[in-house]
């Protein structure tokens, strides 16, 4: 079951642009009570991806904070993560649970209510869903959803959802009013170069149970 609150990610690729190293990212991210952390690496080969998972993964265990490998359920095995999170194009969610075992913590990509309930029957631990708002992070983002998608969503469904897309801290009250039961954030985490300031304030505006 995953916790209320804030789903950090780790994408590599917006700490270089941000000019922060993702070790130390994830390092200040974990002084908050989060989530989650997942690592996001889009462009990287599977040996960079396979380190750098295995460098986080300790850092999670210390800190307490379950840890998703992004789309790759082979390396999230190889890195002993807790789980990993796949996309629509990925691994079904029945072939990840039968590599990652019955207690892993496995997430799925959604983007409309009708990709919400086609996951009804999955064994999937909660539903990533968006993008709630304009996102520059991920590529060919698919149709932003909103918050009355997220609400119509949130309806929809008994998994829990990640909200994600383009959420900013300002957004956070507003996001988990609307249903969001954790919210997942890469950009809003990065801005100023400050990391654990900004992931102390995004605990703090999601606010407690
Ligand atoms: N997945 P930011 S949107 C990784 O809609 C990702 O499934 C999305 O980054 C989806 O918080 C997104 O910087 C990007 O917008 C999230």
């Amino acid at each position: 079951m995953l916790r209320r609150g804030i789903y950090a990610i780790v994408d590599r690729d917006a700490c270089a642009a941000a000019d922060l190293d993702p070790e130390r990212t994830a390092a200040a991210f974990l002084a908050a009570p989060l989530a989650a952390l997942q690592l996001r690496a889009k462009q990287a080969d599977d040996r960079s991806l396979l380190r750098l998972a295995r460098a986080l993964a300790p850092l999670c265990r210390a800190a307490g904070v379950p840890f998703v490998v992004n789309d790759r359920v082979d390396l999230a095995r190889l890195a002993a993560a807790d789980g990993a999170h796949v996309g629509q194009d990925d691994l079904p969610p029945r072939e990840a649970r039968a590599l990652l075992g019955p207690d892993a913590l496995l997430g799925l990509s959604t983007h409309s209510t009708a990709q919400v309930e086609a996951a009804a029957g999955e064994p999937v631990d909660y539903l990533g869903f968006g993008p709630v708002f304009a996102t520059r992070t991920k590529t060919r983002a698919d149709p932003v959803v909103g918050l009355a998608g997220l609400r119509r969503a949130a309806a929809a469904t008994r998994h829990p959802l990640v909200a994600i897309g383009g959420i900013g801290l300002d957004d956070l009250p507003a996001v988990r009013a609307a249903g969001a039961h954790a919210v997942a954030l890469v950009a809003a985490l990065l801005e100023g170069g400050e990391p654990g300031r900004r992931i102390r304030e995004a605990v703090e505006r999601f606010g407690g149970d």
